[in-house]
């Protein structure tokens, strides 16, 4: 070997070191703490600019928690909700300006079990206190299961929340009811001009309950997770006025006849639901192997799942956490990039997921 080839010789060593050696296929090592306990059913988490994390219960509370202590502030002013069942105070979004204007959405669950409703609100945070409700979308269908509630903001500043079918399936294919819908908004609760049926906030239809919002940071897309019935939970691609089949077809099913219909992205699986929650897109320094990937939590089976996408394609998945802390409502990423997940078994936990 010559002086002038040693360079490549040792690049070429460099390179088949790393394909042949297991530390550059494995899984990266996390670990996962308690940052917080002694919480009911944490429905949504929301991540500030600062770092701090906002998380609503279900009961109705609103906390804040301090990123490095876990020290619980209970928010006051929050508005009266119907607590039973799968009902609740559940969505939460903060809005772009929130570091200003303290500007934040909710989602819950209104009236009685005589007349159940949900419905979407703009409020404004200042100090430790709520106030200054501006009701968005009201008397919108609620049941006790089923009043989906998640709620995300556009990088161009539209408003999205989801609404589940409320237990009446048939109305998921009616354009005219607002159950099993995802809507579309602009902040201030006006209906933009571009929106799929003039004049209505739906944006999508043909839904059952879906539990997660979120959208691809590489190209805007609005993707959601979504229970289905006993089988094919399914992962969706939420495109302008696009029909997702329920109660008709299912996952990734064809489903002649429908206008407009878009199958499931992937499902979880023909065998029975895992009970898919909330999604994320991660981004962020703590896990580059998982740069643009989605990650969702599951109820019944208790994972976090990493799904690798290509574009508007799903090509792999695996299960990074199995059962181990129970049911996991909640997911979002923290600024440097470690994630949050909230569990969901009654006497609750903000878990924190970091790098080990
Ligand atoms: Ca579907």
């Amino acid at each position: 070997m010559t002086r002038s080839n040693l360079p490549q010789a040792a690049a070429l060593a460099l390179l088949c070191s790393l394909l042949l050696s297991p530390a550059a296929w494995a899984r990266p090592e996390f670990r996962v703490e308690t940052l917080a306990d002694g919480l009911d059913h944490p429905w949504s988490i929301a991540v500030a600019p600062d770092g701090a994390l906002y998380v609503t219960e279900r009961p109705g509370r609103l906390n804040r928690i301090d990123p490095g202590s876990g020290e619980l502030t209970r928010l006051s002013g929050l508005p009266e909700v119907r607590a039973r069942a799968e009902a609740g105070l559940m969505g939460l979004a903060l809005d772009p300006d929130f570091a200003a204007s303290g500007a934040l959405y909710l989602c819950y669950s209104t009236g009685s079990l005589l007349g159940p409703g949900n419905r979407l609100s703009r409020f404004a945070l200042q100090g430790d206190a709520l106030g200054g409700e501006q009701v968005l979308l009201d008397d919108l269908p609620g049941a006790m299961w089923h009043n989906g509630c998640r709620v995300a903001v556009a990088a161009d500043g539209h408003l999205f929340a989801s609404m589940g079918d409320a237990t009446e399936a048939q109305a998921a294919q009616d354009p005219r009811s607002m159950a099993g819908k995802i809507f579309r908004l602009r902040t201030d609760g006006t209906v933009p001009a571009d929106n799929p049926f003039t004049g209505s906030p739906i944006w999508s239809l043909g839904h059952r309950n879906p539990q997660g919002l979120a959208f691809n940071p590489a190209d805007g897309a609005l993707w959601s997770t979504e229970h289905g019935p006993d089988t094919q939970d399914e992962l969706n691609l939420i495109e302008k006025g696009g029909n997702y089949g329920w109660p008709r077809c299912k996952g990734v099913d064809a489903c002649p006849g429908i206008a407009g219909y878009r199958a499931a992205k992937a499902e979880f699986t023909r065998g029975g639901t895992i009970a898919i929650s909330d999604l994320v897109f991660y981004r962020g320094d703590a896990f580059p192997e998982w740069q643009g990937d989605i990650l969702f939590v599951t109820l019944k089976t208790g994972r976090l799942y990493r799904v690798d996408i290509e574009g508007e394609e799903v090509r792999s998945h695996e299960i990074l956490i199995d059962g181990s802390f129970g049911r996991l409502r909640a997911i979002a990423v923290a600024p440097d990039g470690s994630l949050y997940l909230s569990t969901d078994n009654g006497a609750d936990k903000i878990l924190h997921l970091t790098r080990q």
